[in-house]
Parts: structure tokens; sequence; C-alpha cells
């Protein structure tokens, strides 16, 4: 079965305290999300305010091969406005615990349902053609009853996609798990003929936002929500490089352009101004990069000795890095790599400890600065016979 990626960072992303980003720039992102291959684009709330609006109408303009989708609150109104920018699909929310509703929208169950049916049905009417997504927010934690009556009541309705929105980032692995979960929501929903399209939807509150999508994949669900850097309210979702490294490594989807993950995140860190840390997985500065000596002296025979994701897959190149954790082999290979002229040991071991001293002070040496000490040593040198 095919799974499918959602990248919601124009959305979601867009949630993280303190990111806003312009129609041009989500057009960009956009552009560049499409270069991936992800699936689908959701865009935006166009309800929140006019420019959102118009950035998802331009973003739906655009004419690129994902589907571009529109977030709405279960309202006649939010509908409207979320047609009239002409995407092709639509995720609408509603929570469906007891508790929410009555604190919160002093309603029942029953009412709830009525207003999210009517509105997928108004939807229809609208735009035959368009994708409805349900979403029973917190569905999690919701009571499973609940949440099984509004989603077959929503697919009768005409919703094509339901997703389990792990809001709060509560499951775990082996112990309240989306395996589990989605497994038992889709036998619940198939008792009552309804047998639609499963997403999830994972945040990151414990850090196993990946760990439940991936195992949301497992149990059947073919969508999965991500965005760019795991932006997104507190602690963001599911991180999208991470999630479509995971699915073309584990669960045989080929589909993507991994190697254009550089530009997109390069992009989205310069316009929200969150850096991207050097030890992020696959995109980071440091991800192939190989430090102790013990590492590169294997690493230098066989990459494989310490690496299990092949950096060209990707579109990056491993290196090592020189620091006080460096050995002989690593200096002798990061000079050989730069081509450096008449190497013998005695340069390597003058090399090694400043290498080592600038380490200690707690900073790493690139090739650039290596070739600025390789000349002061040749300087130094030169000097030393000058004297003799
Ligand atoms: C929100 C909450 C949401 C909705 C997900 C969805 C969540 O910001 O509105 O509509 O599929 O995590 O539940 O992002
Ligand atoms: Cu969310």
């Amino acid at each position: 079965m095919m799974i499918r990626v959602l990248d919601s960072t124009l959305r979601e992303g867009e949630q993280t305290p303190g990111v806003y980003m312009d129609s041009h720039v989500k057009q960009e992102i956009a552009r560049l999300l499409d270069a991936v291959g992800v699936d689908l684009i959701e865009a935006g709330h166009p309800m929140v305010s006019d420019d959102i609006r118009i950035a998802v109408r331009d973003v739906a303009r655009l004419d690129l091969n994902a589907a571009i989708v529109a977030h709405a609150r279960s309202l006649r109104g939010d509908i409207e406005a979320a047609v009239e920018t002409g995407v092709g699909m639509i995720g609408l929310f509603y929570c469906v615990s007891d508790d929410r509703l009555d604190t919160v929208f002093r309603t029942s169950l029953r009412e709830a349902i009525d207003q999210i049916t009517d509105s997928i049905r108004y939807a229809k009417r609208l735009n035959p053609k368009l994708m409805i997504r349900y979403t029973p927010e917190d569905t999690v934690r919701s009571p499973f009853i609940n949440v099984v009556e509004a989603a077959s009541e929503a697919v009768a309705a005409g919703a094509d996609v339901i997703s389990v929105a792990d809001t709060t980032g509560y499951m775990m692995p082996g112990v309240r798990s989306m395996y589990d979960y989605v497994s038992r929501l889709r036998e619940a929903l198939n008792a009552r003929n309804a047998d639609p399209v499963i997403a999830v939807h994972c945040h990151n509150d414990r850090g196993l936002a990946l760990a439940n999508a991936l195992d949301g994949c497992r149990a059947g669900a073919t969508i999965v929500d991500a965005t760019v850097l795991r932006l997104g309210e507190r602690t963001g979702i599911t991180d999208l490089a991470e999630l479509l490294f995971n699915l073309h490594d584990g669960f045989g989807e080929n589909r993507w352009n991994l190697p254009a993950l550089n530009e997109l995140y390069r992009i989205v860190s310069k316009y929200s101004y969150f850096p991207i840390s050097k030890n992020h997985p696959l995109v980071g500065e440091n991800a192939f990069t190989h430090n102790a000596g013990v590492h590169t002296h294997a690493w230098i025979k066989k990459n494989s000795h310490y690496e299990s994701v092949d950096p060209a897959l990707v579109g990056r190149r491993s290196s090592v890095c020189l620091d006080n954790m460096s050995g002989v082999a690593s200096v002798k290979f990061a000079l050989e790599r730069m081509n450096v002229p008449d190497i013998d040991d005695r340069m390597i071991l003058c090399l090694l400890n400043e290498v080592k001293a600038i380490g200690r002070r707690g900073r790493a040496v690139d090739e650039a600065e290596l070739g600025l000490l390789v000349r002061s040593y040749r300087q130094s040198l030169t000097l030393l016979r000058r004297a003799e």
C-alpha cells in the first residue's frame, strides 16, 4: 500500500511561536516541497486572517503536482473560505471528547457530529470533487467510542480520510501504541462499513513523533503528516526529512527526491529563523562528519563501519572533522583529500598537535583552517632551515 506524505510546514509549522511566512515565501516553500515530491501540502487555515487566506489561494494557483489542502473548523463559514481558495482538499477538525465539548463548546457529542456531517455534505455540495479529511482532535485521548461514532458518520457523509491526531504527543510505542490504535480504529470502522484512508498526525512532546508515525504506518495508515524542521505547536510534529528517509529505507517508498531536502531545509530555516541544528539527522552539518580517531581510522578503511545511511542518497558527502579527538589517520586523510603535496610523518604530528590544542578550546578544524595550519607549518619550517 502506497504511503503518502502530507507536509504541514505552512499550516502547523506557522503555528510555531514567532514563525510567520509571507505569501511569496510560502509559494517558494511549496515549490521546494513539490520538488521533493511530497504528495500533499497543507497550506494554511484561510479563516485565520486575510493574508493567510490569500497565501493559501496563491499556493493553490501554483499548479503543483502535490494536492493542496486547506485547514478548516467544522463551520460553514470556514468551509466557504477554504473552497474559495481553490484547494483540492479540505481538512476539517472538531474534538469529540465529552469533557471538551461540554466545557469549551457547551455542546453534546450528538450536536458535534451533526455539525461535522453537515460541514462535510456542505463542502461536497460546493465542490463535489473536493477531497475531505476529518480529524477528531486529540483523537487518541478521546473516548474511543466517540471517535468511532464521529468518524463513521463522517465517512458516511462523504469524508475520504480520517486522521488520527496525537495532538499532545501522548503515544508511546509498546505502551500506548499508535500501531494498536490505528489497528483497532480500522477494525471498528470496517465493522460499520466504513473504510476510509487513515492518516496520522503525531506531535513530538515526548520526542516520539517519528516513532509513533512509523508505528501508524505499520498498522496501515497511508497518509503521514510532517513538517520541515519539526515545526509546529510546542515541540512540533514528525520531521519531514527523517520521515521520508525512514519510509524510503524501511517501507520501500522510493518516490522522493531526497537530495532536494537540503535546499528546502535551508529556505525554511532562513525564513522561520529556526537554525538547522548541527546534529539534525540527514540535513544537519554534522550528519555525516566523523570525529574520534578510532572512528575515522575505521571509516577511512570502509565507510560503512561507521555509516548506516549512505550520504549520497540525501545528496551529501561525508567528511572527517579535526579536533581534540582526532588521530594521525584523520589528519592524514584530510590532507590527502585536500591534495596537499609532500605529506610526511613529522608534518602530520605537528598539525595534529595544533588541531588538538584548538579542539581543547571547543572548536573543530575544517579543511579551510587545516589549509592555514599547513601554510603556517611550512613557513616556520623554512625559517627554521634558514636559521640552521
Ligand atoms: C490544530 C490541532 C491539530 C489539528 C490536526 C488536524 C492537532 O492546530 O488545529 O486537523 O488534522 O494536532 O490536532 O494540528
Ligand atoms: Cu497538530
